[in-house]
């Protein structure tokens, strides 16, 4: 193995699209390790957390953590900060994507349809918002959170987006950021750069 592995399952979703993303952001090749759901049971408890993504460098044991991988590959390829302290800010977006997905994640688990539908329509009035409205308040001039060019952050934050702009989350509409002018430039930023306009799914 010579490039980095990343493994996640067969799908363009989540954790795992965004680190084969950054990976088209720095333009580095990588081998793209998709797996069947029906293995899953078997590889999970091999896995450091239980889970995916986990990216394979050569001679070094796994790493896991999207954010830990988005900031792995940042660093080496140069769409991280060199900063220490810009790329702590920029860690810290990526941790705010990780608590919405969390906030989300309970809301389709375990749910009958009507409790689903209740707290995601209460998500989407309150926590949402205030959640785009944190991010929106550092993003400056853009179109990218730190200005004219593309960084992880950005990649996380467009795919932290995308399944409400795509309208995969039952019950929430797909306007639920328009009223966020700098989120939604940033997302469009992020499909129209052209390293990612060839790999992004549609
Ligand atoms: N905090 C972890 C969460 C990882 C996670 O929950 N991954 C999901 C896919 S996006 C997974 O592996 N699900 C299958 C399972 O937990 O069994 C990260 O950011 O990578």
């Amino acid at each position: 193995m010579t490039r980095p592995k990343l493994t996640y399952f067969d799908m363009p979703v989540s954790r795992g699209e965004e680190c084969r993303l950054a990976f088209a952001l720095a333009g580095v090749d990588f081998e793209d390790h998709r797996i069947a759901r029906e293995s899953w049971g078997e590889l999970k408890p091999t896995m450091p957390f239980g889970a995916l993504p986990i990216l394979e460098v050569p001679g070094h044991p796994p790493i896991a953590q999207s954010n830990a991988i988005l900031a792995y590959i940042g660093r080496r390829y140069g769409v991280h900060p060199t900063d220490l302290v810009e790329a702590a800010r920029h860690e810290a977006v990526m941790a705010h994507v990780e608590d919405l997905r969390a906030t989300l994640a309970w809301t389709g688990r375990n749910a009958d349809e009507a409790t689903k539908q209740r707290a995601r329509e209460q998500l989407a009035a309150t926590t949402i918002p205030a959640w785009a409205r944190f991010v929106e308040a550092q993003i400056g001039d853009g179109p990218f959170y730190a200005g004219e060019r593309p960084m992880v952050v950005d990649v996380k934050l467009y795919m932290g987006l995308r399944p409400f702009r795509r309208g995969v989350m039952d019950h929430i509409a797909t306007t639920v950021f328009d009223g966020f002018s700098k989120l939604v430039r940033l997302y469009d930023a992020v499909e129209a750069w052209a390293p990612m306009k060839a790999v992004i799914t549609r």
